[in-house]
């Protein structure tokens, strides 16, 4: 039995004070929900959404981190400091990365190795573009972004990773792939993690959905079989948007 994953991905949105006040905020809202949360500020929020929700069940990741420990690499940010943060998650490969910088399949794959050596959990997005969908291409692209992003990560590593399945097409764009849709791409992913790894591995590993989920479209998705969850972008800011799609079992 797969336990539900809904992941909130601030972007480039809220400074360290609003970060913090909309945490507490949704500490309180959240209590009694036996659902997983995670939240992933902007770097320099961290900290104070880390105290924000101390001695709550929500996780705090960072978005991204570098592919190096520490050393002369200007403007980046390591695993060390975000576990001196008290930060035990992230998100790589996030397709705004792949495609406003740049970040390839290798560059991924040498940070998710990285982020599992430093003991943390690694929620890793995939997805096609809208033009790689219709030109057919759908499982070709996803068997080279599953196999190139985990090269080198064992069996009992994949414990520590989540699959965020993000079609490109349908990201802060309002267009959602229908539940149908959305389900078959998880299928898909599940059947390679199996040829991957084992059967245990792909029926345990969480894949979540991401792509303008909302929450009049939550409880649709996330009620098929392959789909355990939700990595939300513009609806994870407003506890209004946020809760209900935490909440889309109740
Ligand atoms: C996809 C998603 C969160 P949104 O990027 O990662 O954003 O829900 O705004 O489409």
């Amino acid at each position: 039995m797969r336990k539900p994953y809904i992941a909130g991905n601030w972007k480039m949105n809220m400074t360290p004070s609003e970060g913090a006040a909309f945490a507490k905020e949704l500490v309180k809202a959240l209590q009694g929900s036996s659902t997983k949360v995670m939240i992933a500020p902007p770097f320099v929020t961290i900290p104070a959404v880390v105290e924000a929700v101390k001695g709550s069940s929500i996780i705090v990741a960072a978005q991204n981190m570098s592919d190096n420990l520490n050393g002369a690499f200007t403007g980046e940010v390591s695993a060390l400091m975000l576990k001196d943060l008290g930060v035990t998650n992230v998100i790589l490969g996030h397709s705004e990365r792949r495609a406003l910088y740049g970040e390839t399949d290798q560059f991924i794959n040498k940070k998710v190795l990285l982020a599992l050596s430093q003991g943390m959990d690694v929620d890793l997005c995939i997805g096609e573009t809208l033009s790689e969908r219709e030109g057919g291409k759908l499982e070709e692209l996803l068997t080279r972004q599953i196999t190139e992003g985990l090269k080198g990560v064992t069996e009992l590593q994949m414990k520590h990773i989540t699959l965020a399945y993000e079609p490109v097409w349908a990201i802060g764009t309002g267009k959602t792939a229908t539940p149908e849709d959305a389900d078959s791409a998880h299928a898909f992913i599940r059947s390679l993690i199996e040829k991957l790894y084992t059967k245990g591995v792909a029926e345990e590993l969480i894949i979540q959905y991401g792509g303008s989920v909302k929450a009049s479209n939550a409880k649709a998705l996330m009620s098929k079989e392959h789909i355990d969850g939700a990595l939300v972008g513009g609806a994870s800011l407003s506890v209004e948007q946020f809760l209900p799609i935490v909440n889309f079992d109740r």
